[in-house]
This record gives structure tokens, C-alpha cells and sequence, in this order.
């Protein structure tokens, strides 16, 4: 049941934080690849990667950042591909992207895996049989169009997105997922209370905010004394609106991120039993790439490893996905890779 103070709570931040100057674009390409997908009786995803940003000035020199590289997003759109979904892939600019994310954000360039024969551009025998693989089925999703890239730097820019891509997803009914493993930041700084320049060391040349209708609220950044004060309000917890207003009908799959072990698997089954959804998949910082767990009010609590042998640096992503005994995945977790 849509809950009347999350539906306060969401006019009240689009109306006061201002959509990004793409987004009717972005609302276009995603109208037509939803459209088209919907038409063909597809399963579409909408996968999230990477961490957003929290500027603390308007014209933003600093702000703060939250931890993802985007290799669980970037990996498991492959996965959602592999399976003949259609995805949407909204992730954090620069973030790793799927199929070109085993050759880049890597300490060797990609440049190290070719070489010059004969006036020619040649890849390296050794990398030969892995670059075809990836590049194969690139060019099989780009041809049949599954692959719809979008992108977001901060908090407000990713919650326009999401709640448009939703809303627009919403008709596809169970046959839309959500599988929102970006790093939503919880805290930020209200435009209206966001100094306008970059914040200085010294409060000599401190600012302050001008606001349109008489009421001075004071900036959430400032400095006192050699003290940099930042004063952060709470995210709406837009999941709330996702599962009851913007795709009621969909298939709703969140990720938790801790670092303290004992509190992990309370936290995933909170955010169940809060936001009702379908899946919580929790993982820890330290041991994410190879081990998770699965909250679902199904079939409990499930944690999925990836076996010692094959915790290979070169592994990357979601190993529930992948299924040890799928070898075109096995082959595809030891292609090179980032991280
Ligand atoms: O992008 P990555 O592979 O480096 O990390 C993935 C992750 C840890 C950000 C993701 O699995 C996750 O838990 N996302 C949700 C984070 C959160 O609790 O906000």
C-alpha cells in the first residue's frame, strides 16, 4: 500500500532538486527500447551500478562519493544478456560497462593486449580466445539492440532516472526487474541550502545563500573557525515508491553492503520486511566477490561461494548467476579482467 509520507517525502525532493539537463533524452531512448522490448513479449532488466555522488557545492569542485567500482552491475548485465533479457543499464559515468569492462579499469591497457604485425593491428595469441568470446556476444546484444546505456554522476541525477526508466517500465507488469546494485548515497545536500561557489579553508570569505522566497536556512557546507561543517539530510528511501508506486508489479531485486559481518543478514531482512520486495541480496566489502547472501521471504536466508579454488583475482562479479556448471560461464569468469 503506497504510504502517504514517502509520496510527501518524494514530491518534496523532486520538486526542490532540479532533474538533469538529459534526462528527456534519456526518457526518449529508454520510451523507444522499452516500447520495442515490450512489443516482442521480452523480459527487461533494469540494472544499477555503480556509487553516486553527493556534491557539496553547485558548481561542484568536492563531494562525496560512494564505494563501487560497477563490476557486480557491469557482470551481471552480462548474465541478464547471456539469458535473453533485454537491459537497461544505468550506471555511474566511467564505471565499468559490460563486455568492455574485461579490458579496461585495469593496472595493464588495453593497448598490452595487441600488437603491430605487418602494418596491422593484431590482438595476442594468448588473448585471442577470450576477446573473441566477449566480443561475440557483444556484437550478438548489439545487434539484436538489448543494450541500452545511461548514465548518472550524483544522488539526483540516478533518483530522476530511476523513477522515469520505473514509471516507464511500469505496463511491463512481473516481466520488468529491478536489480539495483549501484551505491545509493543516504545522505545529501539539499539544492536549496547548497552554497553556490567552491567552499574556501578560510571563513573570511565564507558564503551564504540567497534564497528566492525571504527564508534563510543556513548552507549545509560552511566553514567555523578552520573547521569544514557539513550538515547532510537524509535520502528519501525511494525503494519504498519503487515497489509501491513507480513498478508495483515488478520483480524488485535490492543489494545491502556492510562491513561489519554481525549485523549484515539483520540488515538484508529489515529491508525485506520494510520495503516488501522480492529479494535483498547482501554481500560485505571484504569478501563480495566471492561470497553472498540471499534474502527472500521464499526461501529464507541462502548464502551463495564461490569455491577457494576458484577465487582467482580474475573473478568478477555474481556467482549465483553464473552457476558452476554453466562452462561457457566458467570460461567467461576467467577472462581478464578488472578489480
Ligand atoms: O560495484 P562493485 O562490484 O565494486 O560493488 C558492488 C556493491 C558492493 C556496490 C553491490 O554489490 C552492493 O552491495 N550494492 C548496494 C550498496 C548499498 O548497500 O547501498
Amino acid at each position: 500500500m503506497a504510504d502517504p509520507s514517502s509520496q510527501q517525502d518524494e514530491r518534496d525532493y523532486f520538486a526542490n532538486e532540479p532533474p538533469p539537463k538529459d534526462l528527456q533524452a534519456n526518457v526518449t531512448l529508454a520510451r523507444e527500447f522499452i516500447d520495442r522490448h515490450g512489443a516482442a513479449c521480452r523480459r527487461l532488466v533494469l540494472v544499477t551500478s555503480g556509487g553516486t555522488t553527493v556534491p557539496l557545492e553547485a558548481q561542484t569542485v568536492r563531494y562525496i562519493d560512494n564505494f563501487s567500482a560497477g563490476t557486480r552491475g557491469a557482470t551481471s548485465a552480462e548474465f541478464f544478456l547471456r539469458q535473453g533479457y533485454a537491459v537497461i543499464f544505468l550506471h555511474r559515468q566511467y564505471s565499468l560497462l559490460p563486455y568492455s569492462r574485461h579490458y579496461s579499469h585495469n593496472t595493464r591497457s588495453f593497448l598490452d593486449f595487441m600488437r603491430e604485425e605487418d602494418g596491422r593491428v593484431v590482438v595476442d595469441e594468448q588473448h585471442q580466445a577470450n576477446m573473441l568470446d566477449v566480443l561475440r556476444q557483444y556484437t550478438h546484444v548489439k545487434r539484436d539492440g538489448r543494450l541500452l546505456i545511461l548514465s548518472f554522476v550524483t544522488i539526483t541525477e540516478y533518483l530522476w532516472a530511476l523513477r522515469e526508466v520505473a514509471q516507464l517500465m511500469r505496463p511491463l507488469g512481473p516481466r520488468a526487474m529491478f536489480y539495483l546494485a549501484a551505491a545509493v548515497s543516504d545522505f545529501f545536500v539539499p539544492r536549496d541550502r547548497m552554497v553556490e561557489h567552491k567552499i574556501q579553508s578560510n571563513d573570511e570569505f565564507s558564503q551564504s545563500l540567497e534564497p528566492a522566497d525571504g527564508t534563510v536556512l543556513p548552507p549545509a557546507t560552511r566553514t567555523e573557525g578552520r573547521k569544514l561543517v557539513i550538515d547532510l539530510e537524509p535520502v528519501p528511501k525511494f525503494l519504498k515508491q519503487l515497489v509501491d508506486g513507480w513498478a508495483p508489479d515488478g520483480i524488485i531485486v535490492s543489494f545491502k553492503l556492510e562491513t561489519d559481518p554481525s549485523i549484515l543478514v539483520k540488515k538484508a531482512r529489515y529491508a525485506l520486511d520494510k520495503y516488501s520486495h522480492h529479494l535483498v541480496i547482501g554481500n560485505l566489502l571484504s569478501t563480495r566477490k566471492w561470497e553472498v547472501v540471499f534474502v527472500s521471504r521464499l526461501d529464507g536466508e541462502k548464502w551463495i561461494r564461490v569455491p577457494e579454488h576458484r577465487r582467482t583475482k580474475s573473478f568478477s562479479g555474481v556467482p549465483s548467476l553464473v552457476g558452476s556448471a554453466d562452462p561457457a560461464a566458467k570460461q567467461h569468469q576467467s577472462a581478464p579482467s578488472q578489480s
